[in-house]
């Protein structure tokens, strides 16, 4: 049967699609089984120097399965109620985990509509490109939960509390334009563009000095809870380590050489 997530190398870039367009792309337990087990295939392999996660079909994905026999509550009269925290513990909460600590960037392509988890999941990724007819939806507050997959912590920080509470209390859909303009992504390009912008994106960054972003996207998540004086300090004990680093070597020598780098470190 057709995987739940498709996993194309595009030379050092691997693209992974969400793949159940049926259902709009909408998480079940084996798909964000699929998904984690995708990423930790992606950070093991050392060809791959970064990831594009775009859906298939016309949206990117409507979040959490709600016809999942997991989470949805039972209509049965006297039915026990579910514990939905457990599809946070054991799918969410880790697959979030593997993407903030990739050892490549992430990019996300955001193909069309991305509610609830599926939003919250692209604002997770390094750099999000969105197309123009795609939007943005925390639609938590309608079904009556809170933001989940990291929404809590990236809303506010992406775009300040104002907003983020904003997108969060009212769940209203937010198209790709508004998104750009707020923060929360990137940038839109017209739906025609985007695959071949984003792979291009993709393809940049998987030329660049891999660790290095790396530990940009590491240090930057640090410092967000980190006084000033700690957030310098942090900065250059990594710094230090990326000082022995091969491409710093290289990134040197190539610029006083005049010629493009070739970087080699993961
Ligand atoms: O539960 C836990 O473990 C906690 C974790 C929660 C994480 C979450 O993500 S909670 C949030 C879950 N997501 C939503 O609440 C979004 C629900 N979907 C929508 O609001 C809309 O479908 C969209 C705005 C995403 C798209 O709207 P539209 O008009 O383009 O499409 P549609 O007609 O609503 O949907 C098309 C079909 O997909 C439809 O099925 P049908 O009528 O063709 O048989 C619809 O029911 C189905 N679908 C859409 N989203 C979901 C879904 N089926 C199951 N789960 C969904 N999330």
């Amino acid at each position: 049967s057709e995987p739940l997530i498709q996993i194309e190398p595009h030379g050092a870039v691997r693209l992974l699609r969400l793949n159940r367009p049926d259902a709009l792309n909408a998480f079940t337990a084996a798909m964000l089984g699929q998904l984690r087990q995708a990423l930790e295939a992606a950070a093991a392999d050392a060809t791959t120097r970064c990831v594009l996660i775009t859906g298939a079909g016309r949206a990117f994905s409507a979040g959490q399965d709600l016809a999942d026999p997991h989470v949805a509550p039972s209509r049965e009269p006297g039915a026990a109620p579910k514990d939905i925290g457990h599809m946070l513990d054991h799918y969410y909460i880790p697959l979030a985990l593997r993407l903030r600590s990739m050892p490549v960037p992430v990019v996300a392509a955001v193909n069309g509509v991305a509610a609830g988890a599926g939003a919250n999941l692209a604002f997770g990724c390094d750099l999000v490109l969105a197309a123009e007819s795609a939007s943005f939806i925390q639609a938590f507050s309608r079904i009556g939960l809170i933001p989940d997959c990291g929404g809590t912590w990236l809303l506010a920080r992406l775009v300040g509390r104002a907003k983020a509470l904003e997108l969060a209390l009212l769940g209203d859909k937010v198209k790709a334009a508004e998104a750009a303009a707020l923060g929360l992504i990137s940038r839109a390009l017209p739906d025609a563009e985007l695959m071949d912008a984003a792979m291009a994106l993709a393809q940049r960054l998987a030329a660049m000095p891999t660790r290095a972003l790396a530990e940009t996207r590491r240090a930057l998540d640090e410092a967000m809870r980190l006084d000033y004086e700690p957030a310098l300090k942090r900065e250059a004990a990594l710094q230090s380590q990326l000082g022995f680093s091969y491409d710093y070597l290289e990134g040197v020598a190539a610029f006083m050489d005049k010629r493009k780098p070739e970087f080699k470190d993961r």
